[in-house]
């Protein structure tokens, strides 16, 4: 005679089982479900880009400051710990009453389905993988919570059960663990969501067609090549960074949960709006047929704080913007032309606005194809990106593009400006001190100080040091590569023992020199001079 606690113990252990076993069977069946629909209809990827467009900007701050590039991480990991923890609640209701239970589920479903209809390039059919993941979902959790407290035979489970052979010859009676019957359930839907699951985020992670796509690329050699980075442009004093970003250590910072992979076969670009009086529709391989540039450019992000590491410098191969836009006939504002907002769009509804006069200034904005000698990176942007030298990532550097509309700035805002970002951002004089560290303990003499600032476009005309708030001193500039790019300095410092505090500020070839005054990140980018501490023995 099996004993029966009543004291809810089994219900409070196998429910939880039983709802994570039906969460890890909805997953994997929604995963499976969006190999046909497309990865941006997938339940997690769907609600994570939701959570990231609605996380106030002080909390998306707070993310990219104390996570980094890791931000997406832990908000996935948040998503599915409160999945999880949804998921026992639900679990443990069904043990006790199977309708609730299926409710919760359905809950699950109705939100991941919403989310995914509601997303900038939501279709309807995005909605399949919730609703059949939460069907999958709510028959694991029926079959299992029905064996807990025993339901007795019952024809729906039966037929409902995944593993057909099996017969019960004596049904234990109603209120009795059918131990047997939850083991053989249980292990079904595990063995389906890891199987399923697995299977699932592989293909939805890789487009196969995108992947070929891009390793055919064969880049042409550009009209207008860059020169050699002058040698003495990279000062290689250990502790700094390459005069030229590896793309592999490219800062990167996007919406994107996951990466878009862009079949560059069937990529269109389209440039169309306020007056263009000839609509403009390009494929990858006609905009590799125009002429292209080569150009090194530093790239930097808004949010990067004073001392910051969201900037780095590559050389990029594209296709001039500006010859594009006048193709289709835009005229800057300064001309006459009715649109001062030139909106990019990349393939999964970003939004980035920069103004019509900058673009058509004369500097070598781009669409860019290549990334230091290969075709651009999916996690770049691959097939095509903007670039605009002395503006802000956010308000230019478009990834994954795929539309080009020309508008107002009153009539429209994109995303990050209507999070609080100002609409219009050139880039900030900046500098950085990268040697020596933070609290770093050196010896007494002569200490290399060394680092790099940047004011893309204007140039760094000259960058000073200065120890314990004493007077300014001339640091020792890199050769300059272009006007485009950052500039290494160094500055040699006769260190004596105690504990010091070591200040940088640059002046760009306009003759600014950059203030003092501390203001962080929002709207449009931070100042301030960055400052080390570091003891001397
Ligand atoms: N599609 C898309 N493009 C985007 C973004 C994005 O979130 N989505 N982020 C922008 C921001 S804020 C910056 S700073 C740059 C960063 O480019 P990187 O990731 O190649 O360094 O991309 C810009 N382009
Ligand atoms: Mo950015």
């Amino acid at each position: 005679m099996p004993c029966v606690k009543r004291n809810g113990m089994r219900e409070l252990l196998l429910g939880t089982v039983s709802g994570e076993l039906a969460a890890a069977v909805s997953l994997a069946a929604a995963e499976l479900v969006a190999i046909a629909v497309g990865p941006q209809a997938s339940p997690v990827t769907a609600i994570g880009g939701t959570a990231i467009d609605a996380t106030p900007v002080e909390v998306k701050n707070w993310a990219i400051r104390h996570f980094g590039t890791s931000d997406k991480l832990v908000l996935q990991l948040g998503i599915v710990a409160t999945l999880a923890l949804f998921a026992a609640v639900v679990g443990v209701l069904a043990a006790y009453h199977r309708p609730a239970g299926v409710a919760g589920v359905a809950v699950f479903g109705a939100v991941g389905a919403v989310a995914a209809v509601r997303r900038p390039v939501g279709l309807w059919t995005d909605a399949f993988p919730s609703l059949v993941g939460a069907l999958a979902g709510a028959a694991v959790l029926w079959l299992l919570a029905g064996r807990i407290r025993g339901q007795g035979p019952s024809a729906a489970d039966d037929a409902g059960s995944p593993s057909p052979g099996y017969r019960r010859e004596v049904p234990p009676p109603v209120g009795v663990f059918d131990r047997r019957g939850f083991l053989m359930a249980a292990s079904a839907a595990a063995a389906f969501s890891a199987v399923g699951g697995t299977v699932g985020r592989r293909l939805n992670s890789t487009n196969a067609a995108a992947v070929a796509s891009r390793d055919s690329v064969k880049l042409p050699a550009p009209q207008s090549a860059a020169g050699r980075v002058p040698a003495g442009a990279d000062l290689r004093i250990p502790g700094m960074q390459p005069f030229t970003t590896p793309n592999a250590s490219f800062y990167r910072v996007d919406t994107a949960l996951t990466v878009p992979q862009v079949d560059a076969g069937t990529w269109r670009l389209r440039i169309h709006g306020k007056g263009v009086t000839e609509p403009l529709e390009f494929t990858y391989q006609e905009l590799l047929r125009r002429p292209l540039i080569e150009r090194d450019i530093t790239l930097t992000c808004v949010s990067n704080e004073v001392g910051g590491r969201y900037a780095g410098n590559a050389r990029w191969i594209g296709v001039p913007l500006a010859a594009l836009l006048k193709e289709a006939g835009v005229r800057p504002p300064s001309a006459g032309g009715p649109a001062d907002q030139l909106v990019a769009r990349s393939v999964d509804g970003m939004t980035l606005g920069s103004p019509v006069e900058t673009v058509l200034d004369g500097r070598d904005a781009m669409l860019a194809v290549g990334m230091n000698g290969e075709p651009l990176p999916f996690t770049h942007g691959f097939p095509v990106r903007m670039i605009v030298p002395g503006l802000y990532g956010y308000v230019s550097a478009c990834k994954w593009l795929t539309d080009l509309e020309l508008t107002t700035f009153a009539d429209f805002d994109a995303y990050w400006v209507r999070r609080s970002w100002s609409p219009q951002a050139p880039v900030k004089t900046s500098s950085r001190i990268d040697t020596p560290r933070p609290f770093a303990s050196l010896k007494a003499g002569p200490v290399p100080v060394a680092g790099v600032a940047w004011a893309q476009h204007r140039g760094i005309d000259r960058t000073e040091v200065r120890i314990d708030g004493g007077a300014w001193q001339a640091a020792r500039p890199a050769t300059e590569d272009t006007a485009d790019t950052w500039r290494q300095w160094s500055y040699l410092w006769d260190a004596k023992p105690g504990s010091h505090r070591i200040e940088v500020r640059a002046t760009d070839r306009t003759g600014r020199t950059q203030t003092g005054e501390r203001q962080g990140t929002v709207p449009d980018g931070s100042t301030g001079w960055h400052s080390v501490v570091v003891t001397v023995e």
